[in-house]
C-alpha cells in the first residue's frame, strides 16, 4: 500500500507552526512583537521607552535593599534546616533564642509573625543556659559547696521554717547567684498568682456545678457528665482544695451536698484504689483541715464498705468492690491486681485505723506490704506490675517501670515511713533499695542535651520510654532528702525535675504529653520524641506536684516560674469558655489541641492544689513536717511520735 501523499491531509495554517517546531514559534512571536512595535505611533514608542528607562534607574537605586531583604529571607529558610531542628518526620520544636527575638521584629514575613503569635511564649531552659550537663554540673557543684560550708556530709537538709529567712537575714541553702536565678527572683506578685489559681478553680467548679453537679466527672464540651462510681467523685476530690484556697462559698455548697445527698449505700462496683485515694483520702483530709465530724463519719462509712476487697485467698486485695452488696471481685479477665493499686491504699487505711482505733484497717494493708517485702521476683528493689490475688505471687515478671501500674508503690514506701514517724525500717530499706535499683537499671541520659530520665526495663531490655506519671519522682526524692535521706537523692530530684519541665517546654502547646521517648543515640538532633498515640494531656498533676516539693525545700523561684508557665498553658489550651477544663488529644498542635471532653477529678483535687501551694510563700500552709500528702494530694497528718 502506498503511503498517503501530502495532499491527503487537511492543511491547518497556524502561524509559527507552518515550518514546524518550537523554535520557529519563538521566532514567530519575535516577528509579531516587532510588527506590533512598528505599528505604534512615534509618541507611543517614546512614552514606552521613557517608562522602561525610569524603571531601570529605580531598580539600580534600590538594588542593595532588595538584595539584603532577599538574603535575609534566604537565611531564615536555611536556618529551618539547621542542626537544631529535628529530623524530617517532625516539625521544628523551638527556635533558638536569638531567632525567637527575631521573630518579633516587624521585618519578618506576615506568615512567620502569625505562627509566632499563635504560640505561647516558650522558654527552652537548656537552650538558654547551655547544655544540660553544664546545668547538672552547676547544681551538683552548688550542693557540694553548700554541704562543705554547712558541714553536711551524709544527708541533705532543706530549709525548714527559718525566721532569719523570713526577714531576709539568712542565705537559703540552695540559693546560688547565677544570673538566671537572679532573674527568677525578681519581685513577683505571689498574691496575684494565688488569685489566678483561685480563678482557675472557680472556672472549673462553675463548669462542674452547671453541667455535672453531684456526678463523677464533667464533660465540659458536651456540657454533660460521665459517671464512674456515681459518687460525686469530683466534688469529694475537690473539698480540701476549696478549703485551702479559701473558697468558702463553694466549700459550703459542697459540704451541704455531702451532708444531704452523698450515700455509699449503693449497688455500685468501685475500684478499691481509686475510691481509697480520692474518696477516703479526700474525706479524711477534709476532716483534718476543718475538724468537721461529718467528713469523718463519711470516711468511716466508705472505709468499712471497702474492706471486703481484702477477703481473698492471699489477702492481696481484689481490684473491685460492690459497696452496696459487700462483695469484692477481680477484673473479669484476670485474678491479678495491679501492684501500685494494692500498695497505695496504706496511708488512708492506716489513718482510718488510728482515728477509729479499729485495728482491722491497718492490719489489712500492713499485711500486703509485709508479703510484698518478702516476695521473690524483684530486681534490685524494683517490683513487677501485677500480683495474683489467689497465690499472692508476682505475675508478668521481668517488666519494671516507675510509670503506670507501679508508680505509687515507691511513693508510699517513703510516705508510710514518714507517716509513722520514721520508725519502720523495713519500709525505709525497701525504699532505699528501690531508688538504688532505679539508678542501676532505669536511669539514663538523653542525647544531645543529656537530660536525665527514668526508662523501663522489659526482660533485660532497656526502653527509653517515660510516662508523665513518673514525674512524681522528683518530688518524692526531694521529700526523702528533706527527711534525712542521702544528699544525692536531692541531686537526682533536681535533674529529673528539669527533665519533666522539658517535657512541657518542648511541646508546641507547652503542655506535656502522656508518654515520651528519649533519644539516646549520638547525633540525635533532639532529646524528646512523642509517638502519635501518646500526644494527649489529661491535666495530670505529677510535674506541678514535684515543682511544689522542690520549691518548698530549695526556695529556688525558678520552680515557681515553671509552674506559672504551665498554668498559663492550661488556661490557653484546655480552658473551656462555658466552664471547666478539658483534657486534650494533641499537645503538639496549638492550632487545634483537640479537646477530649473530660475534666478528671484530679485536676481539682491535685493539679490546682499543688499549683496554689507552689505559688504560696507560706511554708506553714500544709507544712511538710506535719502532713504527708496521699497520692491524690490529700494531706494526712504525720503521726505524733510517742514520748
Ligand atoms: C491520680 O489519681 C493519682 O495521682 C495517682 O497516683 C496517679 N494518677 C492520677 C493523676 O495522674
Amino acid at each position: 500500500m502506498q503511503p498517503p501523499s501530502r495532499q491527503d491531509y487537511v492543511s491547518l495554517s497556524l502561524p509559527g507552526l507552518e515550518s514546524g517546531g518550537y523554535n520557529n514559534s519563538k521566532q514567530w512571536r519575535r516577528q509579531s512583537c516587532w510588527r506590533k512595535w512598528k505599528q505604534l505611533s512615534r509618541l507611543q514608542r517614546s512614552l514606552i521607552l521613557c517608562i522602561v528607562v525610569l524603571l531601570f534607574i529605580f531598580g539600580l537605586a534600590t538594588y542593595p535593599t532588595v538584595t539584603e531583604h532577599l538574603r535575609g529571607l534566604g537565611d531564615g529558610e536555611q536556618d529551618t534546616d539547621s542542626k537544631d531542628i529535628p529530623g524530617p518526620t517532625f516539625p521544628p520544636l523551638l527556635p533558638e533564642p536569638d531567632k525567637m527575638a527575631q521573630s518579633a521584629l516587624p521585618e519578618q514575613t506576615s506568615q512567620r509573625k502569625l505562627s509566632t503569635e499563635s504560640r505561647p511564649v516558650l522558654h527552652n531552659h537548656l537552650q538558654r543556659r547551655g547544655n544540660a550537663s553544664e546545668v547538672v554540673a552547676e547544681n551538683k557543684a552548688a550542693v557540694v559547696k553548700e554541704d562543705l560550708e554547712e558541714g553536711v556530709t551524709g544527708s541533705w537538709h532543706g530549709p525548714l521554717v527559718d525566721t532569719n529567712q523570713a526577714t531576709g537575714g539568712a542565705k537559703s541553702k540552695e540559693k546560688d547567684d547565677s544570673p538566671d536565678d537572679q532573674e527568677a527572683k525578681l519581685p513577683q506578685d505571689s498574691a496575684s498568682r494565688l488569685e489566678e489559681v483561685r480563678q482557675a478553680f472557680r472556672h472549673a467548679w462553675n463548669g462542674y456545678k452547671q453541667f455535672s453537679w453531684g456526678h463523677d466527672e464533667l464533660r465540659p464540651i458536651s456540657k454533660t457528665y460521665s459517671e464512674w462510681f456515681g459518687l460525686g467523685l469530683t466534688l469529694i476530690d475537690a473539698l480540701d482544695t476549696m478549703w485551702l484556697l479559701g473558697l468558702k462559698e463553694e466549700f459550703e455548697e459542697a459540704r451541704a451536698w455531702v451532708a444531704t445527698e452523698l450515700t455509699f449505700d449503693k449497688n455500685v462496683d468501685v475500684n478499691l484504689f481509686e475510691s481509697t485515694i480520692r474518696i477516703l483520702g479526700g474525706l479524711l483530709s477534709t476532716y483534718h483541715l476543718t475538724g468537721d465530724a461529718l467528713f469523718l463519719d463519711k470516711a468511716k462509712d466508705i472505709g468499712s464498705r471497702l474492706m471486703p476487697a481484702f477477703n481473698t485467698p492471699s489477702k492481696i486485695p481484689y481490684s473491685d468492690v460492690n459497696i452496696g452488696k459487700g462483695i469484692a471481685h477481680p477484673p473479669r479477665w484476670t485474678s491479678d491486681s495491679t501492684l501500685s493499686e494494692v500498695t497505695s491504699i496504706q496511708l488512708e487505711f492506716r489513718e482510718l485505723g488510728r482515728l477509729t482505733q479499729d485495728p482491722q484497717y491497718e492490719a489489712a494493708v500492713d499485711e500486703v506490704m509485709k508479703q510484698i517485702h518478702k516476695l521473690d521476683g524483684k530486681q534490685d528493689g524494683l517490683v513487677p506490675m501485677f500480683i495474683n490475688t489467689n497465690n499472692g505471687q508476682f505475675t508478668h515478671q521481668g517488666v519494671y517501670t516507675l510509670g503506670a501500674r507501679a508508680d505509687s508503690y515507691y511513693e508510699y514506701l517513703l510516705k508510710q515511713w514518714i507517716q509513722g514517724g520514721k520508725k519502720d525500717h523495713q519500709l525505709l530499706e525497701d525504699y532505699l533499695q528501690a531508688i538504688e535499683g532505679v539508678k542501676k537499671n532505669l536511669l539514663q541520659k538523653s542525647s544531645p542535651h543529656g537530660l536525665t530520665f527514668v526508662g523501663e526495663l522489659s526482660h533485660g531490655q532497656f526502653s527509653p520510654k517515660m510516662d508523665h506519671l513518673v514525674c512524681f519522682l522528683p518530688g518524692t526524692l526531694a521529700l526523702g532528702a528533706h527527711n534525712g535521706l542521702p544528699a544525692d537523692h536531692m541531686d537526682l530530684a533536681k535533674e529529673l525535675m528539669e527533665t519533666c519541665y522539658q517535657m512541657y517546654v518542648q511541646m508546641e502547646t507547652g503542655l506535656s504529653p502522656e508518654i515520651v521517648h528519649f533519644n539516646m543515640h549520638e547525633g540525635s538532633t533532639r532529646d524528646i520524641e512523642v509517638k502519635l498515640a501518646d500526644r494527649h494531656n489529661l491535666l495530670r498533676p505529677e510535674t506541678v506536684e514535684s515543682l511544689f516539693y522542690l520549691y518548698r525545700f530549695t526556695e529556688d523561684h525558678k520552680y515557681q516560674e515553671w509552674g506559672w508557665e504551665i498554668l498559663q498553658n492550661f488556661n490557653k489550651y484546655t480552658k473551656v469558655p462555658s466552664g471547666g477544663y478539658t483534657s486534650i488529644n494533641n499537645v503538639r498542635d496549638p492550632e487545634y489541641p483537640s479537646p477530649r471532653d473530660k475534666m478528671e477529678s484530679f485536676f481539682l483535687g491535685e493539679t490546682l492544689k499543688y499549683l496554689y501551694l507552689l505559688f504560696s510563700h507560706d511554708p506553714d500552709l500544709v507544712s511538710l513536717d506535719q502532713y504527708v500528702f496521699n497520692t491524690e494530694a490529700h494531706p494526712l497528718p504525720i503521726w505524733p511520735t510517742a514520748a
